[in-house]
């Protein structure tokens, strides 16, 4: 008798002790530090599936490259070395001209402008995705691109002969055009790069600016707005497929609201990013109307040539942009 209840015991003590399903863990690697807006966006989306599936669902978060070098992540998640994984999709523009629509100069230069592309291109993104064993999640836009240099930029001739980094093919094809010479250099590595004193000027975010210190090295930011790059969180279908039910749902309705909170977290930070450039001695200013004019050249050139080699598809897309109405 009493053997039999302190088994009893036991046993129960075994039930509480091992959880009642089977723990699913995820790694997310990105390639941004922990304290910029989209890696705090990812911090959140992890806590808040966490909360969602009752920890049925754990995601660890690696970020600034961490894991896997950004331009490595896409493939990890495709081969399954992660589930789940953050990146610039237009960093993958080389493999398909649709990862690289938001980084036309000018193109879609607001962040309601960014909202409409987004809208008009996410059929098109998703199904590359998914040719590729992948899902998206959630995308989210950096604040708009402008100008960091050492000297001072009034037109784009100013550009030429520079020592010019660049994180995109998008990024480096507008290098070449203007007669500057392309550096590639992911986010991660940039303030080391930066340091070297060997890059004159480069286009980024007030925020990647910010996070890579840039007044260490730079005293111009002009404030361009030429784009908004977005990144893309996207998951590993067959991993995905592996949930039950209720946690894949749970998952998108988390990711949703990560999408939300991602775009509004990017614009509401935005201002802030540009004042603490100032605050610490950058000159951040408006561009002349002669560098506007000259990049808006570069701009169309681009476009045209985004065009030729998107074909049907990209027009489709425009198409579907322009008539949201911008
Ligand atoms: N920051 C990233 C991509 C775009 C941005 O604003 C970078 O400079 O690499």
């Amino acid at each position: 008798m009493l053997r039999s209840s302190m088994l009893a015991a036991a046993a129960a003590i075994v039930l509480v002790a091992a959880p009642a399903y089977a723990q699913v863990k995820w790694d997310l690697p990105s390639a941004y530090p922990a304290d910029n807006f989209h890696s705090e966006n990812l911090a959140a989306f992890a806590r808040d599936v966490a909360d969602a599936t009752a920890g049925k669902l754990a995601i660890k978060v690696y970020p600034n490259a961490s894991l896997f070098p950004a331009t490595a992540i896409k493939s990890a998640v495709r081969i399954g070395q992660a589930q789940v994984g953050e990146i610039l999709i237009s960093v993958h523009e080389n493999e398909d001209p649709m990862f690289g629509i938001d980084v036309v100069p000018f193109l879609a230069a607001s962040y309601d402008e960014a909202r409409k592309l987004w809208l008009a291109s996410k059929p098109a993104i998703e199904r590359r995705l998914a040719s590729q064993g992948l899902m998206v999640l959630f995308a989210v836009p950096w604040p708009p691109q402008g100008i960091y240099a050492k000297k001072e930029i009034n037109t784009v001739a100013d550009m030429q002969g520079l020592s010019w980094r660049v994180y995109n093919a998008g990024t480096e094809r507008i290098a070449q055009i203007v007669g500057a010479y392309p550096v590639t250099i992911q986010a991660a590595d940039l303030r080391q790069a930066l340091a070297t004193g060997l890059i004159n000027a480069f286009m980024t975010s007030s925020a990647t600016g910010y996070d890579t210190k840039a007044w260490e090295t730079m005293t111009y930011f002009y404030d361009t707005q030429a784009w908004l790059p977005k990144n893309i969180t996207f998951v590993n279908k067959a991993a995905f497929d592996g949930l039950d039910k209720p946690t894949q749902e749970s998952l998108l309705k988390v990711a949703a609201a990560a999408e939300a909170r991602g775009w509004w977290r990017s614009q509401d930070k935005t201002k802030w990013y540009g004042e603490q450039l100032a605050a610490r001695g950058m000159k951040v200013l408006p561009p002349s109307a002669a560098l506007k004019a000259g990049l808006h050249q570069v701009g169309e050139r681009l476009t045209g040539e985004w065009l030729t080699r998107a074909g049907g598809d990209g027009q489709a897309v425009i198409d579907v942009y322009r008539k949201l109405g911008t």
